[in-house]
């Protein structure tokens, strides 16, 4: 069976139901510190759990005979510039507490998101390489880049079966942005359909690397199917779909709805943006297991709007 820590969060609630949907509603077992949307709460079951509490993962891991763990549970950029030590504690001993358990054989297999935050303002900002310059400038990208080390360790220390990608900003329609940097792409959605207007906290020619929810959800599952020995990179695989800026999107979305306006007012999360690249060179995924993502700018808007206004 498989345990979701972080399950209420905007990709753990979508990866939930897509494996519940591929193994069966009862095989699949959601988690979190609160419950999260009425559709996963019904569709299967559900365990408050704190993913920074090993001793209490061990407790539904064994009450499910859960043999696989996706860990979802994280504090993103912009939250976790307030809450640099919050942050930290729980972006780490949530990841350190889930390799335990796989090094002390409870579990067989991890899934542990990292990010594009692991670049920094010194990585080289077009098709940034999968091996490249890394100095994350946020506490989030510090976080994320440490986990990633923390993962080849224990895969090549105790052959712990831990994978990893670096998603590019998520783009989905079932929950409400949590704190991200790249979140105002998910809110002008929202906001087109509910106000024809949008005021972006980033400036409108911040090119940011992107990817619709659908896309991560099935590379995420197809890097967890792969055979063992087509994972080459036990740290993080560069991730890619798409990139653009708010000015591109805001276009696209005005095809749609022609009177929808656009305001633009940076706020502090400019800076967390300006550090990251702009596009990502994702070759070895496509090379190690054959990823390819589905979604460009335009048939994703055509899904979220399609989507929101049925909500
Ligand atoms: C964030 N959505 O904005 C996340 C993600 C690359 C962005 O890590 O913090």
């Amino acid at each position: 069976r498989i345990l979701v820590l972080g399950a209420s969060g905007q990709i753990g609630t979508e990866l939930t139901q897509k494996l519940r949907e591929l193994y069966g509603n009862q095989q699949v077992i959601a988690s979190d510190i609160k419950e999260g949307t009425s559709e996963m709460m019904a569709s299967g079951p559900f365990e408050i759990l704190d993913a920074t509490d090993k001793a209490s993962i061990l407790q539904v891991i064994l009450k499910y005979k859960i043999n696989q763990v996706y860990l979802l549970a994280a504090m993103l950029s912009a939250t976790a510039e307030k809450f640099p030590q919050k942050a930290w504690d729980l972006n780490m001993n949530s990841l350190l507490a889930v390799l335990d358990l796989a090094k002390e054989k409870y579990i067989q297999q991890v899934y542990w998101p990292s990010s594009i935050a692991v670049f920094g303002p010194t990585t080289p900002k077009q098709n940034t390489p999968q091996k490249t310059i890394m100095e994350p400038s946020t506490v989030y990208g510090i976080s994320k880049l440490s986990g990633e080390f923390w993962c080849n360790y224990y895969h090549q220390k105790f052959g712990v079966d831990v994978r990893s990608l670096r998603y590019p900003g998520i783009i989905s329609w079932k929950t409400k942005p949590g704190g991200g940097t790249t979140d105002y792409a998910v809110d002008i959605y929202f906001k087109a359909l509910e106000e024809k207007k949008f005021t972006c906290f980033l400036s409108e020619n911040t090119r940011l690397p992107m990817m619709y929810m659908q896309d991560a959800v099935n590379a995420t599952i197809q890097l967890m199917q792969a055979k063992s020995s087509e994972i080459k990179i036990r740290t993080s695989y560069n991730l890619a779909a798409i990139d653009f800026t708010p000015k591109e999107i805001a276009d696209v979305i005005k095809k749609h709805i022609p009177d929808f306006t656009i305001e633009y007012a940076p706020d502090s999360r400019q800076q967390i943006a300006d550090s990251w690249p702009s596009s990502i060179d994702d070759s070895e995924a496509r090379n190690d297991w054959n990823w390819k993502h589905q979604f460009d700018l335009s048939s994703m808007t055509v899904e979220m709007l399609k989507n929101l206004e049925k909500k």
